[in-house]
């Protein structure tokens, strides 16, 4: 066949070809065959070195006409695949925006939190108001006006996390918030809770943390007296452990309470048996209290030959403990949520 037949015959299956590619796959495949390196036409123009000199301007232009009618067909569909590309691959990966979302795990509040409310609710009903004092304390305050003077060997019981200035440290305990909030009200008659953590420089134990929460309780007023701090104290124990427990009264000794007592319940675990978790006493204590010291009332700005107070301090997760029996107060502050979750 001559070559000005190829030529012809190269543009018919080339168009005709062009006309049924339907993606932009097979229109890379038919450049290439066409008129890539190895295709189709630049093979034939390299034919036309062995055809005759006369004939070689002609159909070398003829080639070339070919070549760029190729091109500009190829570009003239290519919009058109190029459109339909992206809207089949929109259609594939569209975003069903009225599926239901993945569920977040609501958060919880944690045991000792809810603990506190509970805590809370209880003395809310007896008049006992939430009040907030510093964890980080003034010496002067956690100890000193609490008829603990520098010198005094009860200052041995608690050992202590002084920050760099030896007169300020975090709060051993929260009763420190009793002489904030008397000097706060004084000489209105008042009824507070004080909740907070509170740090102890101790071996941390299956019972003792360094870091653990107390709420103090105190009541000041005209006509206040040891009974009326048992019978609080008896409507709390059966409201958070029920009607039915026993509590008992344990003379102790703290020095800004005079008198002083331990409030022991009744051991979960035997019923008052004794058993390894009450150490073969029948009872477990939950909390110091007593009347509050004459010098203490001094301190807070309330006159002592007028008013009286009581006041009490408790370990939440302590109670818990018992609560839940819990065995090992290091679950608290270990975020494990295997144990968290299970309150
Ligand atoms: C006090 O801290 C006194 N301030 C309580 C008080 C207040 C007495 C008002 C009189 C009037 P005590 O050291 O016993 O007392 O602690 C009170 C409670 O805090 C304990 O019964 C216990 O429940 C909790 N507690 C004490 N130390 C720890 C600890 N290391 N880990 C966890 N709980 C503790």
């Amino acid at each position: 066949m001559d070559k000005l037949k190829q030529i012809e015959k190269l543009r018919d299956k080339a168009l005709a070809e062009l006309k049924r590619v339907d993606s932009l796959e097979a229109a890379a495949a038919w450049r290439s065959a066409y008129l890539g390196r190895k295709g189709a036409l630049t093979q034939l123009l390299r034919g036309l070195g062995r055809v005759p000199a006369t004939e070689r301007p002609r159909l070398g232009q003829l080639g070339n006409e070919l070549k760029v009618d190729l091109e500009e067909a190829y570009a003239e569909i290519l919009p058109n695949l190029k459109q339909a590309a992206l809207r089949r691959s929109l259609e594939m990966e569209r975003v069903d925006v009225t599926l239901p979302g993945r569920p977040l795990g609501p958060g919880r509040l944690h045991l000792s939190t809810q603990i506190l409310r509970e805590i809370y609710a209880i003395f809310a009903q007896m008049g006992f108001q939430v009040e907030e004092t510093p964890e980080v304390e003034l010496d002067e305050y956690n100890f000193t006006l609490l008829n603990i003077p520098p010198y005094h060997p009860a200052r041995d019981m608690w050992s202590s996390f002084y920050t760099t200035d030896n007169r300020v440290l975090l709060r051993t305990h929260t009763s420190p918030g009793q002489i904030r909030v008397m000097r706060r009200y004084a000489p209105e008659p008042i009824r507070v809770m004080l909740p907070g953590k509170c740090y102890r420089y101790e071996q941390v134990t299956a019972r003792s943390e360094i870091q653990f929460h107390q709420v103090e309780g105190l009541a000041v007023g005209r006509q206040i007296s040891m009974a009326d701090l048992k019978g609080v104290l008896i409507e709390f124990a059966r409201q958070m452990f029920g009607e039915e427990t026993r509590v008992r009264f344990r003379a102790s000794h703290f020095p800004f309470t005079e008198p002083s007592a331990e409030m022991d319940i009744e051991c979960f675990l035997c019923g008052g048996q004794g058993c390894r978790v009450c150490k073969h006493t029948g009872w477990l204590e939950i909390l110091g209290s007593g009347m509050v010291h004459p010098q203490v009332l001094t301190n807070g700005g309330y006159d002592p030959q007028i008013f009286s107070g009581f006041a009490f301090g408790m370990g939440p997760e302590r109670i818990a403990m018992l609560k839940y029996r819990i065995d090992d107060i290091r679950y608290f502050f270990i975020s494990d949520l295997r144990f968290l979750e299970q309150f």
